[in-house]
């Protein structure tokens, strides 16, 4: 398109990172995709796109999208970020290829066969608590839980030190958006945190079996040195706990808000599967990442120069009504081919065969026990500038 006849992105004076966005995010995202297809946050001094036609393959063209420079609002190349950079997230191809070969194969089908077993037994226990207890927070005693009992383990971790997960990935996630109070709060008192997590890297710190042990074979076999088996241990243990508590908590929240939908299950098994994709598709629990531009581009006429930082709307891309129909509904039996939940392109989520697979046990499990859902009490969120979560979701189950 000739330069003169480019087109200006609209300003939209909205700050994603605030309270109240946060807190009610859906009348923003429809704002943000009905405005245009690429809006101008004058707020940050950033772009952002919401729809699905737009985000799908922005997240394919790292290319022109890179993650280089961070996928955080920080610019990586302007200055040092929060934590040392990933060698998995915050990097492009060739160097990405190398290190995401070695995870592809420690997270393969193959790799997590010997730990399904493991996972089931762990379900089924604490499924059994539960509906002996017929009421229980389905956050706190449920999905912050189960990953807990099931994740460690299977990346080898030694038993104490583990309630530093969590902390670390609040701050992680937080810290991909700017310097506010949510940043602050989670960061204040780090470092203890943060020198627990960095110990555990070791290979000295890993069981001999686990896919941290797995992670440090491919030291040995000359594919990646030392300090790079480090940062990808760090990956492990930053990208697996919120994210799969988030969607263990968003899923039973998701059922017990939709009856009909449990009911719909029981009637239908083989839906349980589809189901997890279903419910992060509703309320997706990783909801915004940046892009940085490579080269001057064109987005439906919006020039971009250089160096632009782009937010990408995950959730809203997962809620357009260009592309879903009554996007709004959480319908197990909907095609959810295309969502961007896990991402899309080379960076999609690596770690999803463990999510599906934790989802699978323990929401296999309920079903397996519990008829209905009853919500006892108002859910209350969790706030983080990056994720999308309950603190608190009181239900009392009633047993089949
Ligand atoms: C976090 C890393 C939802 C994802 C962005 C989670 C995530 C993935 C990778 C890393 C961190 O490489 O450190």
């Amino acid at each position: 398109m000739d330069v003169l006849d480019a087109v200006k992105a609209p300003d939209l004076d909205i700050d994603p990172f605030s309270v109240e966005f946060l807190s009610d995010p859906h009348p923003q995202h429809d704002r943000l995709r009905d405005t245009a297809p690429i809006v101008h946050l004058p707020h940050y001094g950033v772009w952002a796109m919401a729809r699905h036609a737009q985000v799908h393959p922005a997240l394919a063209n790292w290319q022109v999208f890179s993650s280089a420079r961070g996928v955080g609002i920080d610019d990586f190349a302007k200055g040092k970020p929060w934590r040392p950079s990933s060698l998995l997230l915050e990097i492009d191809p060739p160097l990405h290829d190398r290190t995401r070969g070695v995870m592809n194969r420690v997270l393969s089908v193959g790799a997590l066969r010997k730990m399904r077993d493991n996972f089931a037994a762990k379900a089924e226990r604490l499924a059994d608590e539960l509906v002996e207890r017929r009421r229980f927070d389905a956050i706190h005693d449920l999905a912050e839980v189960y990953p807990l009992q099931v994740f460690p383990d299977a990346v080898g971790l030694r038993p104490d030190g583990r309630e530093n997960l969590l902390p670390y990935g609040g701050m992680v996630f937080n810290s991909f958006g700017p310097r506010n109070a949510l940043f602050e709060r989670s960061t204040r008192d780090c470092a203890p945190v943060l020198d627990w997590i960095f110990a555990q890297c070791k290979r000295e710190a890993l069981a001999p079996d686990g896919f941290g042990a797995s992670i440090w074979a491919a030291v040995d076999a000359g594919e990646i040195a030392a300090d790079e088996a480090e940062v990808l241990v760090r990956a492990l243990l930053t990208a697996g706990l919120d994210t799969t508590v988030i969607g263990l908590g968003t899923t039973i929240h998701a059922f017990a808000s939709h009856p009909g939908q449990w009911a719909a299950l029981h009637a239908d098994p083989s839906l349980l599967k589809p189901s997890f994709d279903e419910a992060i598709r509703w309320e997706s629990p990783v909801q915004t990442f940046f892009r940085t531009t490579t080269r001057p581009t064109e987005v439906e006429g919006v020039r971009l120069d250089e160096g632009s930082k782009v937010l990408l709307f995950l959730g809203a891309a997962n809620r357009d009504p260009r592309q879903w129909d009554d996007p709004t509904a959480f319908d197990i039996r909907r095609k959810t081919l295309g969502h961007v939940a896990f991402g899309n392109g080379i960076h999609v989520c690596v770690g999803q065969m463990v999510a599906r697979l934790e989802a699978e046990m323990m929401i296999g499990a309920l079903l397996r026990r519990v008829k209905s859902f009853e919500i006892v009490a108002p859910p209350v969120r969790k706030l983080n500038n990056t994720l999308r979560s309950l603190a608190s979701l009181q239900v009392e189950v009633t047993p089949l």
